[in-house]
Parts: structure tokens; sequence; C-alpha cells
């Protein structure tokens, strides 16, 4: 349980009476009793509602689509931001002390969201990113949410695209999304953000890790990090090797910056958050920045489409029982995978359910 569940983020007034009412323990409050208390600052309703988001139940989907679409005057208006590479690169820690530097212009809010599909197997780095970013944790104007611990990374990255909208109607001017750089998460989140730091270490043969050509071809902007004490010298090194990899790498767009920097010393972050302020500044000035977000919406609607129709074909009483039927049949080599299918599709057509508008 959270001590003080209605904690108002400073600046903004909480009406009177949700400031002195006490947390009705347990009740789930109704989206706009939710959409309300985001409005008003309330980090009790964001938490509620960022678990309303991330529920699968079938219960809270329309609930959920009622939030959003409450909130949707107050989206869109921030600055996001990708963070991935390797675990124990430092991103965590590399977060912690830029919240610092972000926090101290007093109208600034931030979020830090993980994306990390392979938490249920590795909690210790929950544990471990809830330490390294204590101070933040404990900011009323910074939001820190661990990964959602179930789904795929579709179904993950998707709900962090809502969670992502919920924290701008709380007032959230910048969402950094830190996501562990081993796979395909980076490109699902890629597609959330505007800008894509691509964190690397300095060190006997790690200069080219990360280097594969997909994960550089989606950063607009790496740091090197660790550059501290006796790593300061590799991490230039790397950072000259980097660059030097940046050329062999057909890309399009403007040139990819390389800084390198230490969480420890504190030396260079102020120019690696430089470097992501340039980027989207300038993607602003040039209209690239709409364009990625208008690339992201039309992608983001094609996702759910399929989702939906594939849920809705799934959620069929009966099917599952037939489908594992089939799934034997085809284990024991009795039928093909296209006959079953055919059974399947027989018992349950795909346009099953769909009647056109008759106008
Ligand atoms: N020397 C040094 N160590 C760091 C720095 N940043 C992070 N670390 C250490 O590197 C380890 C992994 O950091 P963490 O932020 O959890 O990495 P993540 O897995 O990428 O989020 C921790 O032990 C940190 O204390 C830094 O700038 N300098
Ligand atoms: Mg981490």
């Amino acid at each position: 349980m959270e001590p003080s569940s209605l904690v108002v983020l400073p600046g903004i007034e909480a009406p009177a009476t949700l400031a002195r009412r006490p947390p009705p323990p347990r009740r789930s409050l109704s989206p706009a009793e939710l959409a309300a208390g985001i409005r008003a600052g309330s980090r009790s309703s964001l938490s509620q509602a960022i678990s309303l988001v991330e529920s699968s139940r079938e219960s809270d989907r329309a609930r959920s689509a009622e939030l959003l679409r409450l909130l949707a005057d107050r989206m869109g208006d921030s600055v996001r931001v990708g963070i991935t590479g390797v675990p124990g690169v430092g991103k965590s820690t590399l977060i912690e002390a830029l919240g610092r530097l972000l926090l101290e212009d007093p109208t600034e809010r931030v979020a830090v969201l993980a994306v990390d599909p392979s938490s249920p197997l590795t909690k210790g780095s929950i544990l471990g990113d809830k330490s390294r970013m204590g101070w933040l944790s404990s900011q009323d104007r910074a939001y820190v949410r661990p990964s959602p611990s179930r789904g795929s990374l579709g179904g993950v990255a998707s709900r962090t695209r809502e969670v992502i909208q919920l924290c701008e109607a709380a007032g959230c001017r910048t969402i950094i999304v830190e996501t562990v750089g081993v796979g395909q998460s980076e490109v699902a989140v890629e597609g959330l953000v505007d800008c894509f730091l691509l964190l690397m270490l300095a060190g006997a043969g790690d200069e080219v890790q990360g280097i594969k050509k997909g994960v550089i071809e989606m950063a607009d902007a790496i740091a090197i990090t660790k550059a501290d004490g006796d790593n300061l010298v590799k991490a230039k090194v790397a950072r000259q090797m980097v660059l030097n990899a940046l050329h062999m790498v057909a890309r399009k767009g403007p040139e990819v910056p390389v800084a390198i920097c230490s969480s420890a010393t504190g030396e260079g972050l102020q120019e690696v958050w430089g470097l992501v302020r340039e980027f989207v500044d300038r993607a602003k000035r040039t209209g690239d920045f709409e364009a990625r977000r208008a690339r992201q919406g039309s992608r983001w609607l094609r996702q759910m489409m399929d989702e939906e129709v594939l849920d809705r074909y799934y959620r069929q009483p009966g099917l599952e029982a037939v489908l594992a039927a089939a799934t034997h049949e085809v284990e024991r080599g009795a039928l093909t995978p296209r006959m079953a299918a055919e059974i399947v599709f027989r018992r349950f057509p795909v346009d099953g359910g769909y009647h056109p508008p008759s106008t």
C-alpha cells in the first residue's frame, strides 16, 4: 500500500474534496473519476489508471478505452526518449542522473517507464532499477514505473504506448522509456519514442557490442557510459571506434552524434541530454518530429486492429477445444497443418461475426 495515495504533483491544484477525502480502499474508481484525478495531479489515480490499461482482463478493456478517450485532449505534449543498451551498461543510473538535471527546472515533470519483456525471468533487474533510481522514485515530480511483468513484447509495447499517454495527461513533459538492448525490444520501443539513445560500454572487446546493424540504424544518438577513472581513456577510444563504425552503416537522416559520459562523476551528462534536445529540436524544425509521430500512429492503428481481430477470433466459445483437437491430429501426423486449419475454419469461419453496414 502506498502510504499517501493522494499525493498531488506540485503546481497542480487538487480539488479540495479530492485532497481531503481518504482514498477509498480497494474500490476501483470509474474512468471519469480516474481522469479527474489524473487532471488534478493525483499519483494514486495515475497508478490505478496505469494498472487499468495494463490489465488484460476483458472487463477492464472498455473502462480503459473510456479513460483514454476522456484524457485525449491532454496527450502528445511531451518529449519521449528511448534509452537502450545491454544490461549493466548503466541505463538506470544514467536516467537517475539525467532526472536530477531535468528536475532542476521547477516546471519539469518526468516519467520513467521500463520495457523489459524478459523481466519475469530476471526479477533482480527490476529491484536493481528501483534502487538505482531511488532518488528519482521519491520525487513528487517524477513517476517511475517498472515493466509490466506479464505479456508478450508486442503486448508490453502497446500497453506502454498507452501508459505514455496517461503520463502525458498527468502533466509529464519528459517521458523516458528504458529498454534492455538484447533483442527485439529496442525495435518495439523505437516505435514509441521521438528520440532513441543508445548506450555503449568502453572496454576490452566491448567497443563493437551493440553495433549490430539494426540497432545502430535506429539510434538517433549514442553515449559511451562509465567514462570515469581508468575507463576514461578507453571511452574516448571507443567513441572514435563507434564514429568509424557509423560511417560504414548506411543511414538516412542526420549524422548520429556520439558522446561520452559518466553518471558517477556527472561528466558529460549535460552533453548527452543536449544531444537528445538538439535532435528533437531539429526534428521539430524540419517536420521530422510530426512525421515520425504520424508514422508511429498509423503503425499503431494497424497493430491494434490486428490484435483486436485475432483476439476476437480466438475468443469464440468452443474454438479452443476444436483447435486443440486439430493440433493433436497435426502432431500425430493424421492431418497436415493446412487440412487441420481448413477444418477449424469451416467450424469457425473467419468472417463469422462480421456484418457489413447495409447503406
Ligand atoms: N563507474 C561507473 N559505474 C557505473 C556508472 N553508471 C552505472 N554504473 C554501474 O554499473 C552497474 C549497472 O548499472 P545500471 O544502471 O543498473 O545498468 P542497466 O542495467 O543498464 O540499467 C551498476 O553497478 C552501476 O553502479 C558510471 O557512470 N560509472
Ligand atoms: Mg536498468
